[in-house]
């Protein structure tokens, strides 16, 4: 089944809709919002009479991309319902948005919660803000330079500025058009990869503190007393998984950052297939990138084991290294 099949049906709920919400994942990062917001902004220009909302709550990181709205579970009644880069129902930011008359998921995170009545699933996508271009062009829908810059920003995140091999050539041809529209990246690149100088020595203490074991499994462990030292958040400390990726030898690696009574994984890869792993511990994602949750330090040491095995198994290919 081809998955963009829905596409034209998507426009005939849009112009049916008077009222739009736009949702996406908690904990939201620039593919997220800037989805939510170029989406928003492009059925704005092209629907100025509908009531067009975005919803969920912000990382003060991210403010510079825009501003989510208030709103009350009665808005929902009769109101499609958008929900971008989400994959299941519990990571969807905002309390009513299957509340709504017509709910419609766009994502390409693999399918493990078909949760919507309508839906575009594509995992060969980059990211949702690619895909939201794709919809722009079916659907006849311009592109100002506003939206391309949010759309830009959520391809730059989910792409690791085009260095992930989810970057494929028609991404970088979607990119080509965006940057057309004249959009300042140097603005974008200056908010997006700031760091402040607690977030940089925290960096210090984990290019210090890194484990690697023989097959080739990266390993940092962050509790609250580190967090306390370094005056930094789960969130910030998470964030940091990719900092130790050009370590020589290094299959995967994952970062484990306690968070109230929870340990968060975050895992990442070169090689082995990790999301297999991250479904063991209440997680999921990708094949290279995954999150999952622990209880208790000594599951640590369970999570390093299962990625020891899929790394054991994984070699890279001779001609892959040159
Ligand atoms: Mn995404």
């Amino acid at each position: 089944m081809w998955a963009w099949q829905k596409a034209d049906s998507i426009k005939t709920e849009i112009e049916a809709a008077d009222t739009i919400f736009i949702h996406r994942h908690v904990r939201p990062d620039p593919d997220a919002l800037g989805s939510q917001l170029g989406l928003q902004r492009i059925l704005k220009s092209v629907h100025p009479d509908k009531k067009i909302y975005v919803v969920g709550g912000m990382v003060p990181d991210l403010e510079f991309l825009g501003k989510m709205e208030h709103v009350e579970e009665e808005m929902y009644k009769d109101a499609l319902v958008l929900i971008l880069d989400t994959a299941n129902q519990e990571r969807i930011d905002g309390p009513y948005a299957l509340k709504g008359k017509t709910i419609i998921k766009i994502d390409h995170h693999p399918d493990e919660d078909p949760y919507a009545m309508t839906q575009i699933v594509d995992t060969t996508v980059s990211s949702t803000s690619e895909m939201i271009v794709e919809l722009a062009n079916i659907w006849d829908y311009p592109i100002d330079q506003e939206a391309a810059f949010l759309l830009y920003a959520g391809i730059v995140g989910d792409t690791g500025r085009f260095q992930f091999r989810n970057a494929t050539a028609r991404t970088f041809e979607i990119a080509s058009r965006l940057i057309d529209k004249g959009i300042d990246t140097n603005k974008l690149y200056r908010h997006m990869y700031k760091t402040n100088l607690a977030t940089l020595q925290l960096q210090g203490y984990v290019l210090q503190h890194v484990n690697v074991t023989e097959e080739g499994v990266g390993y940092v462990k962050i509790d609250k007393d580190v967090l306390r030292t370094f005056h930094a958040s789960p969130e910030a400390a998470s964030q940091l998984v990719n900092s130790f990726s050009g370590l020589e030898g290094l299959k995967c690696w994952v970062m484990f950052v306690e968070n109230k009574e929870e340990i968060r994984v975050r895992i990442r890869s070169k090689g082995p297939v990790i999301n297999e792993v991250a479904k063991r511990y209440r997680g999921g994602g990708h094949p290279m990138a995954s999150g999952a949750t622990i209880d208790t330090w000594e599951e640590m040491d369970d999570v390093i084991a299962a990625l020891n095995e899929v790394a054991g198994e994984f070699t890279f290919e001779e001609n892959e290294e040159s």
